[in-house]
């Protein structure tokens, strides 16, 4: 056995939260209306949406690949998108623009709900291993 065998996932996750907090001040993204300057209170996203999706969107990250590759997914504005992510690497996902995050544990399958509004052509990445998930196209 290596000598790090105890490695508590709640420091892992608010490292990585801290982590991806600094990388978000340092590449901007998401600073419109970014109100989320404080750290989330607990591994919820920020905007938590309850309603049912009229979109869901399967991605996967494996071996610093996007299964499948991106596209550009297209919604009206208003409706409810659900990203069901998994990567085999701590990681968060980013919803640029709208500002919806979630933060994922290795090869555990999380999930993201949030009212894709308002109107614009916004990136889903990730912020630890800095892909591209795919593009949200929001039209009127
Ligand atoms: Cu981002």
């Amino acid at each position: 056995m290596p000598a790090r065998t105890v490695r508590p996932a709640r420091r892992a996750f608010a490292g990585a939260v801290a982590l991806a907090l600094a990388l978000t001040a340092l590449a901007g993204c998401g600073s419109a209306g970014d109100t989320s300057a404080a750290e989330p209170a607990a591994d919820q996203p920020a905007a938590a949406v309850t309603a049912e999706p009229s979109k869901v969107v399967t991605v996967s990250v494996q071996d610093g690949k996007v299964v499948p590759e991106p596209t550009t997914v297209t919604v009206k504005t208003g409706d409810v998108v659900r990203i069901d992510a998994t990567s085999d690497q701590e990681d968060t996902v980013h919803v640029h623009g709208i500002d919806a995050e979630l933060s994922l544990d290795p090869d555990v399958p999380g999930q993201l709900t949030f009212v894709a509004k308002p109107s614009g052509s916004y990136e889903v990445e990730t912020h630890e291993s800095g892909l591209l998930l795919f593009r949200l196209d929001v039209t009127d």
